[in-house]
């Protein structure tokens, strides 16, 4: 058995007992697919990333790519190459797609679920499988001509990446100093260095297609400076594809990191190697930062999934592995020194761990999937424009919580499905050790957390004036208010309700800090020194209350559910009741902290750091 433990059931009950997806399909865009359909790409997704996908992982950690500073060149394992080409012959690559550039017609809630599965299994084969969907963003931004190079990149199967950092602008973007000067051919001359770009070398494709942001030359400062070119590896015949000479962009190192090994992450070096770096503006628009975040929300979900998916793989192994495990006697013997050993699912502290990683994961994995439900909306182009935007509005608002708090949540738990393993979970017998490697990322790319939370309060909640975030919270209230789960759930609700004026609370004394500010602008501090609590608070409601939905669901269904599904739909109620009574009263403290806020932390002075 592969290191991979999917959860295709819970992917199921998301999709078909919970969303209800099966509604939409076999209509309009969706007209060439149906439940069964679904059903059939995530049963072969799986089979696949259980098997082919998952082969390689533990190798291409332990023998990753090697750099070669003469050819500028990087050389990935064997093991992961092969992989690669499984996935890519089975065509996996159409799943993100539109129809029009060759997509499967499935919805995104479809996508992402059986993106989980690639994800899990191997996170970098995913990564490495980008250029058909940036592609899809260069088609939709690009001039007739460069929709003809989307079908090429498409067509002969290329790479792609996206090209942001320097040295010297990480989470802020808009420092960046690459610059962009106009030659006379329309073209661009790109000069500067890039840092950390995932994927900007390897040998499994002919040609990569880099995204950049750089400056043009007289541009102002900041992101809205900034426009976004397209960079071949490779010039090429722009009829044809075939390819050409080399453009002057370079890979001057690949970095040696903690996990995620086998994902390049590059110094990208333009037109200082006696070879220009040749761009073209894409769309022949300067727009470059709000081109470059449709790559960018397309990937902060991502991240957030393979956050999910990583910390559901730990959560089932350290499943397993306690269920096997015998270790001490049950802690109401503990006096009888020849009771019988049992097995560690037996021990209280350890089933609380086990719930709460079963809750993070399967709670995450509901709030992902619950933000792709608005995706699909879109995609499909249901409902008038009110709505539409509505579902655009609450789909951005949802996106830093996948991202952040999936990403966070993941961290903490897996070193709690580690310990689950006591010391062999330390070893690499275990896959656990990787996973932790693997998976920290995901706080730090895509804009860290701080990056995440900021985005959520100034621009999702503030700058949307709140209209997607109490489309939520009436959402949750409408859950309460209906007594969704009758008697067996009453206490579980009155702790959401509990928790979702927690939250509001948060927020509540975050506006009145802002406000304030007009006044005192110190007053802001007050606002970041919350806004990562605010987050993680937010997060906790909503996975305590898609954990409370999910548990309505499967109490409905336990009458007549024998076997595996009893024991399913038990888990489901066990799991809400858990996290309801254990983690959502603690949004009250912190509740009191950031109600209690002042700017003692501000007048610090560093030296007594
Ligand atoms: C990175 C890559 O880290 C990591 C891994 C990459 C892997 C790639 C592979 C992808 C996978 C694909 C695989 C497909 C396979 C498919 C297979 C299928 C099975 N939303 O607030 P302002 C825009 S890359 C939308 O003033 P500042 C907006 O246009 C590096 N737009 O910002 C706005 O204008 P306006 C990642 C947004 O103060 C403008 O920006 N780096 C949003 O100038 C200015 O906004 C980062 O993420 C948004 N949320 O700049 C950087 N926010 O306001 C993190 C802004 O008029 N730093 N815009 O609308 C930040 O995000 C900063 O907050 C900042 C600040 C740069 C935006
Ligand atoms: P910094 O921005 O210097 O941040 C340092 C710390 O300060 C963080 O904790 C941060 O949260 C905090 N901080 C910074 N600014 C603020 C603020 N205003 N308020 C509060 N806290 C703040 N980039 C690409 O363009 N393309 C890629 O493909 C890509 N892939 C990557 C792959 C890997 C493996 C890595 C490590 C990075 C990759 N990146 C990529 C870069 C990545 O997006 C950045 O590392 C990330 O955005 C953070 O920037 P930084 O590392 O410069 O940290």
């Amino acid at each position: 058995m592969g290191h991979y433990k999917s959860n295709v059931r819970d992917l199921e009950f998301n999709l078909f007992e919970v969303l209800g997806i099966q509604d939409r399909l076999g209509k309009g865009v969706l007209a060439e697919s149906d439940e069964e359909t679904a059903r059939g790409v995530l049963s072969e997704l799986n089979n696949l990333a259980t098997g082919p996908l998952a082969e390689s992982f533990e190798d291409a950690d332990r023998n990753p790519p090697v750099y070669d500073p003469k050819t500028f060149s990087a050389t990935l394992p064997e093991s992961f190459k092969k992989s690669y080409q499984q996935l890519w012959d089975g065509e996996w690559w159409r799943l993100g797609l539109t129809n029009k550039l060759g997509g499967f017609g499935l919805p995104p809630t479809v996508q992402w679920a059986a993106s989980e599965l690639i994800l899990g299994a191997n996170p970098a084969l995913y990564m490495y499988m980008a250029g058909p969907n940036f592609a899809m963003v260069v088609d939709q931004n690009g001039t007739e001509e460069q929709q003809r190079w989307a079908q090429i990149m498409i067509d002969r199967a290329w790479g792609a990446t996206m090209v942001l950092t320097e040295p010297d602008a990480g989470s802020d973007v808009g420092a960046g100093r690459t610059k962009a000067v106009k030659q006379e051919d329309g073209s661009w001359h790109i000069e500067g260095v890039k840092r950390f770009i995932t994927s900007a070398d390897q040998d499994m494709t002919e040609n990569i297609m880099h995204l950049v942001l750089a400056r043009p030359e007289g541009h102002g400062p900041g992101t809205k400076g900034l426009s976004l070119f397209l960079v071949p590896k490779y010039h090429f015949d722009t009829n044809t594809g075939e390819l050409g000479e080399r453009n002057g962009a370079f890979v001057t190192n690949v970095e040696h990191k903690m996990g995620l090994k086998v994902s390049t992450t590059c110094e990208l070096t333009f037109g200082q190697h006696g070879t220009p770096a040749k761009g073209w503006l894409l769309g022949e628009v300067h727009n470059g930062i709000a081109q470059m975040f449709q790559v960018i929300e397309y990937a902060r979900m991502m991240v957030g999934t393979k956050a999910i998916a990583t910390l559901s793989t730990g959560y089932l192994n350290a499943l397993e592995y306690a269920k096997e495990r015998v270790q001490g006697p049950d802690l109401t013997q503990q006096t009888d020194k020849a009771a019988p050993r049992v097995t560690i699912t037996h021990h209280p502290d350890v089933r609380r761990s086990l719930m709460l990683q079963k809750a993070y994961a399967e709670g995450m994995r509901a709030v992902y999937l619950y933000t792709a439900s608005f995706q699909d909306q879109v995609w499909c182009q249901e409902g008038d424009e009110d709505s539409l935007k509505l579902a655009e509005r609450v789909n951005d608002l949802l996106l830093p919580i996948v991202k952040g708090v999936g990403s966070e949540r993941a961290t903490e738990q897996l070193v709690q499905s580690l310990q689950t393993f006591g010391g062999s979970g330390f070893l690499q017998d275990y896959p656990i050790e990787q996973y932790i490697r693997d998976s920290k990322i995901d706080s730090l790319y895509e804009g860290t957390t701080a990056i995440q939370s900021m985005d959520f309060f100034f621009r999702k909640i503030v700058r949307d004036k709140g209209q997607a975030l109490t489309y939520i919270a009436g959402e949750i209230t409408k859950f309460i208010e209906g007594e969704a789960g009758g008697d067996s759930l009453k206490k579980e609700r009155d702790l959401l309700k509990q928790a979702l004026d927690d939250v509001q609370g948060i927020l509540g004394s975050m506006i009145g800090n802002l406000t304030s500010a007009q006044e005192d602008v110190k007053n802001v501090y007050k606002v970041g020194q919350h806004s990562v609590r605010l987050l993680m608070s937010a997060g906790d409601l909503i996975i305590g209350w898609k954990l409370l939905e999910q548990a309505e669901i499967a109490l409905g269904k336990l009458d007549s559910a024998s076997g595996k599904d009893k024991s399913f739909y038990e888990g489901k109620v066990a799991v809400a009741s858990f996290f309801a009574k254990q983690v959502l009263p603690e949004l009250s403290a912190r509740r009191a902290i950031a109600e209690a806020a002042d700017n003692d932390l501000m007048e610090i002075d560093e030296a007594a750091f």
